[in-house]
């Protein structure tokens, strides 16, 4: 190599590493505080042990500058290094995992791809919680939880199959999806159970293991069962809350 070349490439490394300098390494995560799709990144963040500022926001009074931010003022919303958004918790999830050390997906190409696509396939359930949380009538609420009875039948088998891994097991992208889930459920299975055991033990399993993990644990605030009844109480379409409100 020539030595015009060394010096043009010193130059060059000297430019990227004052560019480098000037960057600011900072996280900051826009949040709800009842929002899954939040706590899947913040479940996220947790398991990679990734130091992030939160900025809860009440979705009833978003800051007008928000909507720069995130045009279709959907939370949750990642500024990275105050140079880039990310939006869609899935996105986000895959992000943080590249910029942390990798390990909430498997090391082998094929197991990765099985694990995102079932990963896809959860994050779909919780469409099916929204509509649990909208229901109007109790037959209306009788269908949702059989559409996600039915997801989880096929999660079940799959994990008797050895496809999914069975709990306890190394923190994944998936069980930053499944995590939500599996806390509103709790909260609410004495009036309305989701997860058989008897039917369901690999789920059943998976949920008593899963809401333990110090990763879940911390990625909700206060007594999450109380705000979690009192948004139901406040926000559902109806069904739910009556069928709580029963003895
Ligand atoms: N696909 C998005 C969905 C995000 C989403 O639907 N967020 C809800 C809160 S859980 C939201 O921001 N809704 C707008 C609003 O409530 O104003 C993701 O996975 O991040």
């Amino acid at each position: 190599m020539s030595e015009g070349m060394n010096e043009q490439s010193a130059k060059m490394f000297q430019s990227i590493h004052q560019q480098q300098e000037t960057v600011t390494m900072a996280l900051d995560l826009y949040v709800f505080n009842m929002c899954p799709h939040c706590q899947r990144v913040r479940v996220a963040l947790n398991a990679l042990g990734l130091p992030c500022q939160l900025h809860p926001l009440d979705p009833a009074n978003k800051p007008p500058a928000f909507s720069s931010l995130s045009p279709l003022g959907t939370v949750p919303v990642l500024r990275v290094d105050d140079q880039a958004t990310l939006l869609d918790s899935l996105a986000i999830n895959e992000y943080l995992n590249e910029r942390g050390d990798g390990v909430l997906l498997p090391a082998d190409m094929l197991a990765r791809g099985v694990l995102r696509g079932w990963t896809g396939f959860a994050s779909d359930i919780q469409g099916d919680m929204a509509k649990l949380l909208a229901a109007e009538t109790e037959q209306a609420l009788t269908s949702v939880v059989a559409a996600m009875a039915k997801k989880l039948r096929v999660l079940e088998g799959l994990i008797d199959q050895g496809i999914l891994p069975a709990a306890p097991h190394p923190l994944t992208l998936l069980d930053a999806v499944m995590a939500p889930l599996f806390l509103r459920w709790r909260v609410i299975q004495d009036h309305l159970p989701i997860i058989d055991p008897g039917t369901m033990p690999h789920l059943h399993a998976w949920q008593s293991w899963l809401v333990t993990e110090p990763a879940v644990v911390q990625s909700v605030d206060g007594d999450f069962p109380a705000l979690f009844l009192r948004f139901i109480d406040q926000r559902s379409g109806g069904a739910l809350a009556a069928r709580l409100d029963e003895e």
